[in-house]
């Protein structure tokens, strides 16, 4: 089985990504014996704080946060950092080549009751035209991505990486290094599994209403078929598994906060989650356009999201456009 920073290398990859990818790497590997420790290093409950999205912050979401802060500011390859838990981005090298954005522990509300937790990542060339240390220079379309991935916290830990090559996945092993488990990972086209919070239905619009509505209806309504339903309220977890058997995640627009676009994160969730479904062959939407081809104007900017196989997700477009 090959190490991780063997097989990039061997599939050509920039030698400094790979170094920055190792780090990233570095600072999971503590989060995931952090993880493992639990109530006996009584770092699992709730902090005093909120953070900049207005959510209470887990003890864990503070100290993944913090690892990944540290490690990634000692690699003079990292112009600056944005994560879903500081309120600006934190600035590291000025000649830096790279930007990194990242949710740390994502599916933070499922800690205590030790379910999977994962954080995900996402990797930007810093521009050379932007001099002036700012959000200005993370703004950039998810298509900009040079690399993404997320490692997942569950009864194994699992990086899933794209370096915009395809899609691989890097189990770690207890040398404490990541190696290759799956290759050249492919979304099946259709599927018989969805997951949505369906206790948002009434808040939803008209059409996600119909397109859920007529899932539940199964073999004898519209789509002729059963469908079977998942909800871990934890998006790695369930990206996860739609890379490895389809499926279709949505977390959708809903009328609760009516002035944002949904609940999850373009910058830390969205844009990273998005490149790794189109590598493995699925769609990434908000229901009306990629999610990869938004410019954002935040950094903390949330965005309606809708993923999974390819034919699914196609069938769920239908049903929000006008055609
Ligand atoms: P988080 O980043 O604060 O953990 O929030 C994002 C999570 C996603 O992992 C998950 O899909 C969603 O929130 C669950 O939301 P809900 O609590 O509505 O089920
Ligand atoms: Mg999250």
């Amino acid at each position: 089985m090959q190490l991780l920073s063997n097989y990039l290398k061997h599939h050509d990859t920039d030698l400094e990504l790979v170094e920055l990818i190792d780090t990233l790497m570095i600072a999971c590997k503590e989060i995931a014996l952090q993880l493992r420790e639990g109530a006996l290093a009584g770092i699992l409950g709730t902090t005093s704080d909120t953070n900049v999205q207005g959510e209470t912050q887990k003890k864990l979401d503070v100290i993944s946060n913090d690892v990944l802060k540290k490690v990634l500011l000692d690699n003079p390859l990292v112009r600056g950092l944005a994560s879903e838990e500081e309120d600006d981005p934190v600035f590291g090298n000025p000649n830096g080549r790279f930007l990194v954005t990242f949710d740390p522990l994502d599916g933070s509300s499922n800690i205590d009751i030790n379910v999977s937790v994962g954080t995900i990542f996402s990797i930007l060339e810093a521009p050379k035209d932007v001099t002036e240390e700012g959000v200005e220079m993370f703004l950039q379309a998810g298509r900009k991505q040079v690399a993404s991935g997320y490692v997942l916290y569950g009864p194994s830990a699992v990086l899933a990486l794209t370096t915009g090559h395809g899609v691989n996945m890097f189990t770690l092993a207890h040398t404490g290094d990541f190696l290759l488990t799956r290759e050249n990972v492919r979304i099946p086209e259709e599927t018989k599994e969805f997951a949505i919070n369906m206790s948002n239905h009434r808040f939803w619009e008209p059409s996600m209403r119909n397109y859920v509505d007529d899932l539940l209806k199964g073999a004898e309504g519209p789509r002729g078929k059963n469908y079977n339903m998942r909800w871990i309220a934890s998006m790695v977890a369930e990206v996860h598994r739609v890379l490895t058997r389809g499926g279709i995640f949505t977390y959708p627009w809903d009328a609760r906060e009516p002035a944002k676009p949904g609940k999850l994160r373009l910058m830390y969730e969205g844009n990273p989650m998005s490149l790794l479904i189109e590598q493995a062959g699925g769609i990434s939407s908000t229901c009306y356009s990629d999610i990869l081809d938004i410019q954002p104007d935040h950094i903390h900017q949330r965005v309606s999201v809708a993923l999974g196989s390819r034919k699914e997700v196609e069938t769920l477009l239908q049903y929000h456009c006008d055609c």
